[in-house]
C-alpha cells in the first residue's frame, strides 16, 4: 500500500494532563500497536501535555524572552522533559520493533506558527517529532506546536493521503464543550463555516488546544487532504481510516466543498 500517514498523538491522550510527567503508558503502547499495523509511511508527531505546558505556561515561555523573568532554567526544563516523554513513545516504538528516527524540533527548526523556518526531516521508517521550545529570531525562543508540525509534514511532503488527528476523550469535534455533550452532539464532517463552542483549557494549554486543531486541520483540509479528528482511545479507528475506511470521528471538509 502506497501514500503517507500524518497522525498526531495529542498531548491530552498520552499523558495525563492533571498530574506533571506522566505518560499514559498503555494508551501509548495500544497507539503504537495500531503503527505496527500501518502499510504506509507515517509520520508522527506527538503533543506535551504534562510533559510541557504546565512548566511552559509558569515560565511564560510562548512569549518568548520577557525582561525580569529567569526563564532559562524552565527552557531547560521542558525541553529535557519533552525527550522524557519522546523516549517512552520511542520504547514503545522500539519494544514493536519499528523503524523510526526521532527529531527533536529545536535541532531543525525555529519560529512558532505554520510559518515556521526549518527543512522538515524524514525518514524511511517513522519519522518522529513532537511540540517543543524552539529557537525564535524576534523574541529568543518559542512554542512551537506539534498542530503547526501537522500542518507542515501533511502539505509539503508528497503522497500523503491522511491525516489524523488523534485525541484524548472526546469522540471528535463537538457542537457543545465535552462537559455537557451527548452522543449526538459529534460532528461528523466539519467545515470551517460551521460554528462550535471549542473549550481552550488557557489555564493549562500555552499553543492553542482545540481552536489551534481545528485551524490547521482546516488548512490542511484546505488542499485536498483528508483530514480527521478521532478518539486516541479507541485506537481501531485510526486504522480504519489508514485504510481508507470511514469511522466514528469529524472529517474535517475544506469550506469551499
Ligand atoms: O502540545 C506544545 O506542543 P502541543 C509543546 O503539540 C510544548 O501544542 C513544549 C508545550
Amino acid at each position: 500500500m502506497g501514500g503517507k500517514v500524518v497522525i498526531k498523538f495529542g498531548g491530552g491522550l498520552i499523558t495525563d494532563k492533571e498530574n506533571m510527567c506522566t505518560p499514559n503508558m498503555h494508551i501509548i503502547d495500544s497507539l503504537v500497536d495500531i503503527l505496527s499495523k500501518v502499510e504506509k509511511q507515517i509520520i508522527l508527531v506527538h503533543g506535551a501535555g504534562s510533559f510541557g505546558h504546565m512548566k511552559a505556561k509558569k515560565a511564560r515561555l510562548a512569549e518568548g524572552r520577557l525582561p525580569g523573568l529567569n526563564q532559562d532554567i524552565s527552557v531547560h526544563e521542558v525541553r529535557e522533559d519533552m525527550l522524557l516523554l519522546n523516549k517512552h513513545v520511542t520504547d514503545s516504538i522500539q519494544r514493536y520493533e519499528l523503524d523510526y528516527s526521532t527529531y527533536p524540533p529545536r535541532d531543525w527548526a525555529a519560529g512558532d506558527g505554520p510559518n515556521f523556518k526549518g527543512n522538515l526531516p524524514l525518514s524511511d521508517g517513522i519519522t518522529v517529532v513532537f511540540g517543543d521550545v524552539v529557537d525564535d529570531y524576534e523574541k529568543e525562543f518559542a512554542i512551537l506546536s506539534g498542530d503547526d508540525l501537522m500542518y507542515r509534514y501533511a502539505t509539503e511532503i508528497p503522497d500523503v493521503d491522511c491525516v489524523i488527528f488523534a485525541m484524548g476523550g472526546v469522540d471528535g469535534l463537538l457542537k457543545v464543550p465535552p462537559s455537557e455533550a451527548t452522543v449526538n452532539d459529534l460532528f461528523k464532517t466539519w467545515s470551517p463555516d460551521m460554528n462550535f463552542k471549542g473549550e481552550h483549557a488557557t489555564e493549562f494549554d500555552v499553543t492553542g488546544g482545540i481552536g489551534l486543531k481545528v485551524t490547521r486541520a482546516s488548512m490542511i483540509a484546505e488542499k485536498g487532504i483528508d483530514v480527521w479528528l478521532v478518539n486516541g482511545m479507541h485506537p481501531e479507528r485510526i486504522l480504519e481510516l489508514v485504510e481508507g475506511k470511514t469511522t466514528i470521528g469529524t472529517k474535517i471538509v475544506s469550506g469551499n466543498c
